[in-house]
């Protein structure tokens, strides 16, 4: 049998933690063989929350999950830990300035980085949710330098998700059959979803969807703001945010990370990265990756074209002022 993998949730009593932690105890994330030991963080006005959701898991009797930790001290939580999805952060609310919101948001990460580089497990890979995703996971990158950058990344898993749930619903098709979706840059509405190299599986084989769909117009118009704004249009709908699709997105993040992506196939997630399709290098941004043996690689020699160039270069230069603010609250 295997070892029990410790995984680490934070902000594990808010809503896309009810939803992520029985994913990962039901082996969604890390495969239904693997037994894994769940840490659940979050702060001391949400413990008795989270002692709650820890009843539940208990209550839930669930074969593969060999242990719970819920606390609200960062250094038990990331103690051992293998993995790490970062859910926990300050939420931006009404009336409150962006600077205030990211100064928050930096406190936490750069203390949470600390702590995970003296405590978490060799080669602990990292993914950060909690919004501003990308600039939190640089933060954290620049303050746990002994993690290796490659383990360091961001979820843009939801939003590629999104984009190949947006094709299959347009084209009528079952949405495993639609791959290759790219989601470049921020987590945020200047992200750009690119299918100009996505596919659909037919029964006369793999065709472009740009040739599928042939309509330009919902392509480079409806499309592209569905995806960037659904968020909004779930929280408008729900009253609340994304939750359950968020969760299953990390998952799907970790699983490919950890056990591969399939043949062929490629995935986004935000990753540091060295000036691939000359977008400048000291960001966290998403790229269209493969995974092997647990190492992403960011695919390479895909054609850009003017209008994508424009979007791409859009998307990066909202993420070098979102690190400059970033950077301001240090000081
Ligand atoms: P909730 O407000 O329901 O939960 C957040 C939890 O984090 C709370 O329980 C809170 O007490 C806890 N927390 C706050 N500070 C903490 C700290 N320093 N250490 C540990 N825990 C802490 O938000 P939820 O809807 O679960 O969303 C969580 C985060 O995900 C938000 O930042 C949100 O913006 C972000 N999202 C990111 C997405 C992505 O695709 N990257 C999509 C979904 C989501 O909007």
């Amino acid at each position: 049998a295997k070892e029990p993998v410790r995984v680490l949730v934070t902000g594990a009593a808010g809503q896309i933690g009810y939803a992520l932690v029985p994913m990962i105890a039901r082996g969604v994330m890390l495969g239904p063989d693997q037994p894994v030991i769940l840490h659940m963080l979050d702060i001391p006005p949400a413990a008795e929350a989270l002692n709650g959701v820890k009843m539940e898991l208990v209550d839930a009797a669930f074969p593969l999950l060999k242990g719970v930790v819920a606390t609200t001290d960062v250094v038990e939580a990331c103690t051992g830990v293998s993995i790490a999805v970062m859910v926990g952060g300050f939420p931006r609310k009404e009336g409150m300035e962006r600077k205030d919101v990211m100064s928050k948001n930096v406190a936490i990460y750069k203390s949470q980085a600390s702590a995970l580089e003296s405590y978490a497990a060799a080669n602990c890979k990292v993914l950060v949710v909690a919004n501003p995703a990308n600039t939190n996971a640089l933060i954290l990158k620049e303050f746990a330098p002994s993690i290796s950058e490659k383990n360091i990344t961001c979820l843009t898993r939801l939003d590629h998700n999104r984009a190949l749930g947006q094709v299959s619903e347009r084209l009528n098709v079952p949405v495993s059959d639609v791959k290759n979706v790219i989601i470049w840059g921020n987590h945020s509405s200047t992200q750009y979803p690119d299918v100009n190299h996505a596919t659909v599986k037919t029964p006369a084989g793999e065709k472009p969807v740009r040739e599928l769909v042939a309509n330009d117009e919902w392509l480079h118009g409806e499309f592209i703001t569905t995806v960037q704004q659904r968020g909004a249009a779930i929280i408008k709908a729900r009253k609340l945010s994304s939750a359950l699709s968020a969760a299953s997105s990390a998952c799907d993040h970790i699983r490919d990370w950890v056990l591969g992506t399939p043949e062929g196939t490629w995935v986004s997630m935000g990753v540091y990265f060295d000036g691939s399709y000359n977008v400048p290098a000291g960001l966290i941004y998403s790229f269209p990756v493969t995974c092997c043996n647990g190492v992403w690689t960011i695919v390479q020699g895909l054609p850009i074209d003017d209008l994508s160039r424009k979007k791409l270069d859009l998307t990066a230069e909202e993420l070098t002022e979102e690190k400059a603010l970033a950077y301001s609250c240090l000081s």
